[in-house]
């Protein structure tokens, strides 16, 4: 355990894309869920397994528009991500975005980037592709934005961490 590589991980998005579930899921804890705004005020913290020997330390931030912080939560969320010495300073930052606003979403996305930290982008609640009729076409978004994309449903279940392939190292 104590050899065990450990991983920073950010969750990172607009409010009600799904951090919080996402967390929930990968790390096995049960942080409260909502529909509206704000209800992350504090960074969660928890961890997952990802391999024999590395864990994932996943912090759960605040909603977020823009890193132009326009709130305390946004600044709080900015303040982790741009103190190289601070302690939950990410080796890997997660940008979640739903589904059916992609688009918007993707403002923060590009913003996130910028800031030089590995990033990968989340696409959540793909269990309402179906139904929505979405249809996306993952990898040329995934060279549009330079980026790795890994579709997941945090309602269903659907998409593991473990399983998302990415090279932490
Ligand atoms: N259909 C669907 N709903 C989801 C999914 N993930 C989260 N939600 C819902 O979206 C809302 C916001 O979720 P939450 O995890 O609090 O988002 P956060 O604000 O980004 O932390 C809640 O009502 C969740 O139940 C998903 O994969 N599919
Ligand atoms: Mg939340």
């Amino acid at each position: 355990m104590s050899n065990d590589k450990v991983v920073k991980v950010a969750l990172v998005g607009n409010p009600n894309t799904g951090k919080t579930s996402l967390f929930n899921q990968l790390t096995g804890l049960k942080q409260k869920v909502g529909n509206y705004p704000g209800i992350t005020v504090e960074k969660k913290q928890g961890v997952c397994k990802l391999s024999d020997n590395i864990i994932a330390e996943i912090t759960d931030l605040p909603g977020t528009y823009s890193i132009n912080p326009t709130s305390m939560d946004e600044t709080m969320v900015l303040d982790t991500l741009l103190n190289e010495k601070g302690k939950s300073f990410p080796d890997v930052i997660i940008v979640v975005v739903e589904i059916e606003n992609i688009k918007r979403n993707l403002l923060l996305f590009t913003q996130i980037k910028d800031l030089k930290i590995p990033t990968i982008l989340v696409i959540n609640m793909i269990d309402q592709m179906k139904r929505k009729g979405i249809s996306i076409d993952v990898k040329k978004l995934e060279e549009k934005l330079k980026t790795k994309i890994v579709l997941v449903s945090a309602r269903k279940n659907i998409g593991k961490l473990k399983q998302w392939n990415i090279q932490f190292d």
